[in-house]
């Protein structure tokens, strides 16, 4: 496959367990925060442009080929006619997890139609817009994995903690 490929953080594994694709090198603004948090919790992961409609034939080969490569998960980012979640579910049992990126000129409203509205038949989980919904797609993974890896959970479960004292240290900032 002559896909684009990203540069490499540690957790970029050969054995990925899970694949974050994207339809665009542009889309890797939003993409990076899904990538963030598996290399935070240390998921072996790959990092891929897979282009529905600019590479079809590679999208169907990466889809086809997810499930004996051992994938796990695949988190699928795209903006527009967002296509690429929908088509590599299509293609795969592996389940796909879809974030909407958001577009030019609708905001990612069109990114997140797209994805969410799958026929009945082929799921795609669908996650926010933008920055949420990646950083979400990676953690819902996570929380998945971590059913059977109880290494996964504890380092889920601090992940949380750290939220819940962060939250209670806030202050309301000065205002008159
Ligand atoms: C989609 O078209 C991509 O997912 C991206 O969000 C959007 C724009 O792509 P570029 O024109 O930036 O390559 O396929």
């Amino acid at each position: 496959m002559a896909e684009f490929t990203i540069d490499t953080p540690s957790a970029v594994s050969a054995s990925p367990l899970v694949g974050v694709i994207m339809g665009s090198s542009s889309d890797w603004e939003v993409m990076q925060h899904a990538a963030a948090i598996l290399e935070e919790f240390g998921v072996p992961h790959e990092l891929k442009v897979v282009s529905a409609h600019r590479m079809p034939q590679q999208m169907a080969e990466y889809g086809s080929t997810a499930a004996t490569r051992g994938l796990r998960a695949i988190i699928a980012g795209a903006g527009g006619a967002a296509h690429l979640p929908g088509m590599v579910a299509a293609f795969t049992p592996v389940p796909v997890y879809g974030v909407p990126v958001p577009s030019k000129y609708l905001r990612g409203e069109d990114s997140l139609y797209s994805i969410v509205q799958m026929p009945k038949g082929v799921p795609v989980a669908t996650f926010a817009i933008g920055e949420a919904g990646s950083a979400n797609a990676a953690l819902h993974v996570v929380a998945c994995l971590a059913t059977t890896d109880a290494e996964l959970r504890r380092k889920l479960q601090d992940f949380r903690a750290r939220q819940t004292q962060a939250a209670q240290a806030m202050t309301v900032p000065p205002h008159v």
